[in-house]
C-alpha cells in the first residue's frame, strides 16, 4: 500500500514562491477505485519517490468548448513546477480535502474545485459556470513522470462545459490560451511529435483515445458518458 514519505527532501525554495506556496494545498489521496482513503500535500503527492510507492490522489480536467464547438486550450507558465510551458486541456487541478470539495454525489466535489480554478488560472466569472453546465464524463488513471522529481498519478475526472466566457489569465499559472477547431489541434498534435511544442502526457492520452468522440457528441454527452468507468493507461 502507498505511503507517503516525509516533505523534507525537496526544497520548494529553488522554485517560483506562488507556486511553492500551493504545493502547501492538501490533496484527496484515494485507492485504485477512487476510495478516500486520506490527505497529503500537493508536494508529497507530485514527488516520484512516492508516486513509484503507489501514492495516488484526485484530479480534474475541464474541456471547455465555445458555442462554435471550439475546444479552449492553455500553455502552462513557466512558473509551474510540473509541465512548464507544456500546452494542455482547458484547466486542470486537483479538489482539496475540505468538506465542500469532498462531496462525491453528483460529482459535485470535483465540479465545485473545476469553478475555483477556471476562476483563479483563467479569470472566468464563476456565473458563467453554473454547477449544472458542467457535465461529467468518465476518469482515467494515468501515471506520468514531469521530470526525475515531480511527475503525476492521479485518478482525473473528465468534466465538459461549452460556454461563453471571459478570459482573464493568472499569468502565474498560464501563458497563453487558444480555442483550437479539430484541425488545429490535430496540426499542434503534428508539432508535437515533431518536437516543436509539448502537450501534457494527460491531455495526448486524453486527445488519442477518447476526445474527439466526445467532441461529435458535445450536443448529447450522455451517450458517450462511462461515469463508471475508470480508463487505465
Ligand atoms: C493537475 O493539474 C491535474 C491534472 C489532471 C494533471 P495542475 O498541475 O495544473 O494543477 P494545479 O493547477 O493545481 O497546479
Ligand atoms: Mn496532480
Amino acid at each position: 500500500t502507498a505511503t507517503a514519505r516525509p516533505e523534507a527532501e525537496v526544497n520548494l525554495a529553488n522554485y517560483d514562491a506562488e507556486q511553492a506556496r500551493l504545493m502547501e494545498e492538501r490533496c484527496i489521496v484515494i485507492d485504485e477505485h477512487d476510495r478516500r482513503i486520506g490527505a497529503e500535500s500537493k508536494k508529497t503527492c507530485h514527488l516520484m519517490t512516492n508516486i513509484d510507492g503507489g501514492l495516488l490522489h484526485r484530479a480534474f480536467s475541464v474541456f471547455l468548448f465555445d458555442p462554435q464547438g471550439r475546444l479552449l486550450l492553455q500553455q502552462r507558465a513557466d512558473e509551474k513546477i510540473t509541465f512548464p510551458a507544456y500546452w494542455t486541456n482547458t484547466c486542470c487541478s486537483h479538489p482539496l480535502n475540505k468538506e465542500d470539495e469532498l462531496v462525491e454525489e453528483n460529482q459535485l466535489g470535483v465540479k465545485r474545485a473545476a469553478r475555483r480554478k477556471l476562476e483563479h488560472e483563467l479569470g472566468i466569472p464563476f456565473e458563467q459556470v453554473p454547477l449544472d453546465a458542467i457535465k461529467y464524463i468518465t476518469r482515467i488513471h494515468y501515471k506520468a513522470a514531469s521530470n526525475d522529481i515531480w511527475g503525476e498519478h492521479e485518478i482525473d475526472y473528465v468534466l465538459i462545459l461549452q460556454a461563453t466566457v471571459d478570459l482573464n489569465i493568472n499569468v502565474n499559472e498560464v501563458q497563453s490560451t487558444r480555442y483550437v477547431t479539430r484541425e488545429e489541434l490535430q496540426t499542434m498534435i503534428e508539432e508535437a511529435d515533431a518536437g516543436k511544442i509539448k502537450l501534457t502526457p494527460w491531455f495526448k492520452l486524453i486527445t488519442n483515445d477518447l476526445l474527439f468522440k466526445w467532441w461529435d457528441h458535445l450536443e448529447q454527452l450522455d451517450r458517450v458518458a462511462e461515469p463508471e468507468c475508470i480508463h487505465r493507461y
